[in-house]
């Protein structure tokens, strides 16, 4: 399919989605998030894709929705349009998904980030929440996933003041996973994707599951949902194979990836 605000990529058992409107920041437009959102429908149906990674540039992930779009909106066009809710679909895949965050990643940036399954970050990227500048809240899950993530007061002053923060106080706050030389970045990232796609598809699903879980509900709730996909992953080929693979001293060769 041809898009016009992304490329798209197949490299081995990783699909690439790169957000390609560089003239505007890649802000996220209803339109180019719907494409995000067909271009992750494709890699869920594709069976040969094991992890996904959401990109951008190297001057800017994405530099929030895109506010020449949003500017001549009302309340009942935004109400009625349910304007927003559809990016939810980046948070409902259930292949896991890796943002490589390069530059900007700022209002619906860094909430698209967000709902990623964790963010590998260039030593140049720049988080923020800035929609208070704009008079307008976050609308994209930035008080409720950031504050998971750094906390309510690092969150808190984020959101009420608009700062940015660089790609050191994010890794510090728990805001992304690691840090990499804005030349290395994508070469890290296909890394760290190629290796979960190599593990068994359901189990890598079941560990997202899981892991999700922590932020919905309950410890003991948390704990019996985990013991049930443990349980269930018994039902899976792959686990007498890598049992068997440890145990036999060899490599194992995931059937259901
Ligand atoms: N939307 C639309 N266009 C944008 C955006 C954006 N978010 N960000 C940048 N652009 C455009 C600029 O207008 C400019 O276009 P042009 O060349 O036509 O003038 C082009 O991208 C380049 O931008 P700059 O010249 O500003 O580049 P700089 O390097 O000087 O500055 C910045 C980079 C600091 C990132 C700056 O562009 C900036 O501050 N951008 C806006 C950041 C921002 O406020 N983001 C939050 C947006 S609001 C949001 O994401 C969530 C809202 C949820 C609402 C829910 C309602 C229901």
């Amino acid at each position: 399919m041809a898009y016009e605000n992304i490329l798209t990529e197949k490299r081995g058992k990783v699909g690439l989605i790169t957000l390609n409107r560089p003239k505007a920041l890649n802000a996220l437009s209803s339109a180019l998030m719907a494409e995000v959102a067909t271009a992750l429908d494709a890699f869920e149906k594709d069976e040969r894709i094991g992890c996904v990674v959401l990109t951008g540039s190297e001057k800017a992930f994405a530099a929030g929705a895109d506010i020449k779009e949003m500017q001549p909106l009302d309340f009942a066009r935004a109400y009625l349009t349910d304007f927003i809710t559809p990016w939810d679909r980046v948070a409902r895949n259930r292949k896991p998904v890796i943002a490589a965050v390069a530059g900007y990643a700022l209002g619906g940036g860094c909430e698209l980030a967000m709902m990623c399954d964790f963010i590998i970050a260039a030593d140049n990227a720049r988080f923020g929440q800035p929609e208070i500048t704009l008079g307008v809240v976050p609308g994209a899950g930035g008080t409720q996933r950031l504050t998971r993530f750094v906390g309510k007061s690092k969150a808190m002053e984020m959101c009420l003041t608009g700062r940015m923060m660089d790609a050191e106080e994010a890794e510090r706050a728990g805001l992304v996973s690691r840090i990499v030389p804005l030349d290395d970045l994508m070469e890290e990232v296909m890394k760290v994707a190629e290796k979960i796609a190599d593990f068994s598809l359901p189990v890598t699903m079941m560990v997202k599951e899981s892991v999700n879980r922590a932020y919905e509900t309950t410890l003991a709730e948390g704990i019996r949902f985990e013991r049930r996909m443990f349980h269930a992953s018994f039902a899976t080929d792959d686990q007498s194979e890598g049992m068997g693979a440890f145990v036999e001293k060899r490599s194992p060769q995931f059937r259901n990836k």
